[in-house]
């Protein structure tokens, strides 16, 4: 059973900073992965390293590129008890949930569609907003031969060169800021425990934390950008952080 599931993410690792961690779309399966006690190991690959990793296991692209081209990303997973490998996190917990049935249920039973549905809205109305700088940031201080991939594919995703994007970065920050207040607080509001769903975590509270952990994990603990979200909607978020910390094991 031990390491069954490869898990890959992307490194951020370099001279700038010791850990590896940090993906906003790969932090969910980790806590999931965490949460399930499931034996996983995380293989950690670079940017420029995603697509010949996916194409070489048979993994699906998860959107386009601009020029048509199938677009890889991490989460990916091998499973090498089934020899299922799969993409899309959202797709990666529901099988990890009908797979182990009997490990705990990220998306419990009569949830699917609050859990789907939360995920798209938190999709459109906060990751939509993912500030600008942070691909700037990444671009500075990651591997040269990651920081070319990322530089030539985002900016031709995004139609704008990345210091362009990154300019005027508080009104990034305070947009992402007022999207989270806007859309994820209100439903917080009406949970009736310390998670969306009661006092046991779901996919909707690892995709909520990890938009904002993964901040911490890239600009560092001490960081003006961290100190900075430490004080949004009077501490809401550091608290979602903390409760999850027993599921947030990173294995570097
Ligand atoms: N919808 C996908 C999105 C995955 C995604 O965008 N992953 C990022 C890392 S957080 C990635 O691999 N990016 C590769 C790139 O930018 O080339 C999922 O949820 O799995």
């Amino acid at each position: 059973m031990s390491n069954q599931i490869i898990f890959y993410d992307v490194s951020i690792q370099s001279s700038v900073r010791a850990n590896k961690g940090y993906a906003p779309n790969t932090l969910p399966v980790r806590y999931a992965l965490n949460y399930k006690k499931l034996p996983y190991k995380t293989v950690w690959i670079e940017y420029h390293e995603i697509e010949p990793v996916a194409k070489k296991l048979g993994a699906k692209g998860t959107r386009f590129k601009p020029n048509g081209d199938p677009w890889y990303t991490v989460p990916l997973i091998h499973d090498r008890s089934t020899g299922v490998v799969m993409s899309e996190s959202s797709d990666i917990v529901q099988y990890l949930d009908k797979q182990y049935p009997s490990s705990p249920r990220v998306i419990t039973p009569g949830t699917l569609a609050f859990e789907t549905a939360y995920y798209r809205y938190f999709q459109t109305g906060v990751m939509a907003k993912w500030p600008g700088p942070i691909h700037q940031y990444l671009y500075e201080t990651i591997s040269p031969e990651a920081a070319a991939f990322i530089k030539g594919l985002r900016e031709a995703a995004l139609g704008d060169t990345l210091v362009n994007i990154a300019k005027d970065p508080q009104s990034h920050w305070d947009a992402y800021k007022d999207a989270l207040s806007r859309v994820a607080l209100p439903v917080y509001e009406k949970a009736e425990g310390i998670f969306l769903k009661g006092n046991q975590p779901g996919w909707a509270d690892f995709v909520t934390a990890s938009a904002l952990l993964s901040i911490k994990l890239l600009y560092g603990a001490d960081s003006k950008e961290w100190k900075y979200i430490e004080t949004w909607d009077n501490g809401r978020w550091t608290k979602l952080i903390k409760d999850l910390e027993p599921y947030a094991h990173i294995d570097e």
